[in-house]
């Protein structure tokens, strides 16, 4: 089989997992597969000829956008459209988005690609597409009156371009509510000649930031106050955990197309900013830091080695982006803290608990003169293990509550040795074929 073939039949499998809707557990292989390596290490290449020498970039909870080969052209199909989007386990929201997806499915190219988007609108109102950062015919930059005509909603229209750039780039509608309303998605072109150095794994996270008041579903996209913050569309501790095999080198891009900046933190490591939302940067700027401010608009590629091993959090280090605001629990407790007893903290956690269902932990303790104290509570009354909500092979090993610190925007960056790695791929690959099976069952 010819290089190029085969890699047509590795896209194939891996995008036709994406096109069935399977499992996170299943996609969240994909580094692996692709590059038909059980054993990445740092340094390691991917050796499969001059148009495949790139990790393909995972975005956890959200697939990549399959694609077909037209001639030489790769054809995209995206369907812009309302999306129930679960937030956390017990928020659900309406929002809008991607080919039943918010974010949308990410879109992999690599540096001189021709690509053909054929965009559908099944959206109530018209909308178009911007391809945030790609230097492209003004006929293709999707602004409604100066570009092109707005899509109105039923209609079809096809954007096609030549991808000469490298880089992290996202496409958006270019309405600024709907972008609020979750119209945006990746857009990573790859170079044609992989960066120095070969990184091992690849991540992306895109930033959002949402108004939902209690009881209600939609997104009030004209307030200024967020009160739910997600990677990759979900809040801690719904994200599932990045893994990095202890003496790789893992690239972060993240992406922001909000109302906020980010500072995105990551603990016990430092990392090098390597790239832009203008590509990649020369490696005589790289310089050492652990928090990077991820500006609207914008993205931020950062670089580590992943030499210390640690399930190690990356948040959104502005206070009130590390949780959500709970409102739909804690109503009482927005407008008066100090009233708050023990007791009615508790309830209130527990019915919130027996509504997703599971069993509440609230795993630390507070003082007997607690409630004499002012001030409080502060933290208390928010940490919720709920790990069996939210388990996947992505948590396997994790200490019992981890999630009761985890919150708002955040996941964490497990960096697994070797044994504890193949573990959890054991899972993953377990999980991925018993998906396999149930859509088998089901078509
Ligand atoms: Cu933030």
């Amino acid at each position: 089989m010819s290089g190029s073939r085969r890699k047509f039949f590795q896209d194939a499998t891996i995008f036709g997992a994406g096109l069935l809707g399977l499992s996170e557990s299943l996609r969240a292989g994909q580094q692996e597969r692709v590059t038909g390596s059980h054993h990445l290490r740092s340094g390691m290449r991917t050796e499969s000829g001059p148009k495949n020498v790139y990790v393909p970039m995972v975005t956890p909870d959200v697939a990549d956008l399959p694609h077909e080969m037209d001639g030489g052209v790769k054809v995209f199909r995206l369907a812009t459209e309302p999306v129930k989007k679960k937030i956390a386990p017990f928020k659900t929201i309406d929002a809008w988005g991607y080919n039943g997806s918010c974010p949308g499915p990410t879109i992999q190219v690599q540096q001189g690609d021709r690509v053909r988007v054929i965009f559908e609108n099944r959206l109530p109102e018209s909308t178009t597409m911007h391809w945030h950062g790609l230097e492209i015919p003004i006929e293709q930059d999707g602004v409604p009156y100066i570009s092109q005509k707005p899509i109105a909603p039923g209609e079809k229209y096809v954007y096609e371009f030549t991808v000469h750039q490298e880089g992290t780039f996202f496409y958006h509608a270019h309405s600024a509510m709907q972008e609020m309303m979750g119209q945006l998605g990746f857009f990573v072109a790859h170079p044609e000649k992989d960066y120095k150095p070969h990184v091992d794994h690849d991540y992306g996270l895109i930033l959002q930031e949402w108004a939902v008041l209690p009881s209600n579903t939609v997104p009030n996209t004209a307030s200024m106050e967020y009160n739910w913050l997600t990677f990759n569309g979900v809040s801690a501790p719904m994200t599932t955990p990045l893994l990095a095999r202890l003496g790789s080198r893992v690239r972060l891009r993240i992406v922001n197309l909000g109302m906020d900046h980010h500072p995105i933190h990551l603990h016990g490591n430092q990392f090098v900013l390597t790239g832009t939302e203008g590509g990649r940067a020369p490696e005589s700027t790289w310089y050492p830091m652990n928090t990077v401010l991820v500006g609207v608009a914008q993205a931020r590629v950062v670089e580590f080695e992943a030499k210390y091993p640690g399930a190690w959090m990356i948040h959104c280090h502005l206070p009130h982006h590390m949780m959500n605001s709970m409102m739909d629990l804690l109503r009482d407790r927005q407008i008066q803290t100090a009233d708050q007893t023990e007791t009615k903290a508790m309830n209130q956690m527990m019915s919130l608990a027996k509504s997703v269902p599971f069993e509440h932990v609230h795993p630390s303790p507070v003082a007997a003169n607690a409630e004499s104290v002012p001030g409080f509570p502060q933290d208390a009354f928010m940490e919720m293990g709920m790990d069996e909500v939210v388990e996947k092979p992505e948590t396997y090993g994790l200490p019992k509550n981890w999630s009761a610190g985890m919150m708002g925007m955040m996941t964490m960056m497990r960096v697994l040795p070797d044994k504890e790695y193949d573990a959890i791929l054991e899972r993953k690959k377990a999980a991925g074929a018993s998906a396999l099976e149930k859509h088998a069952h089901e078509s």
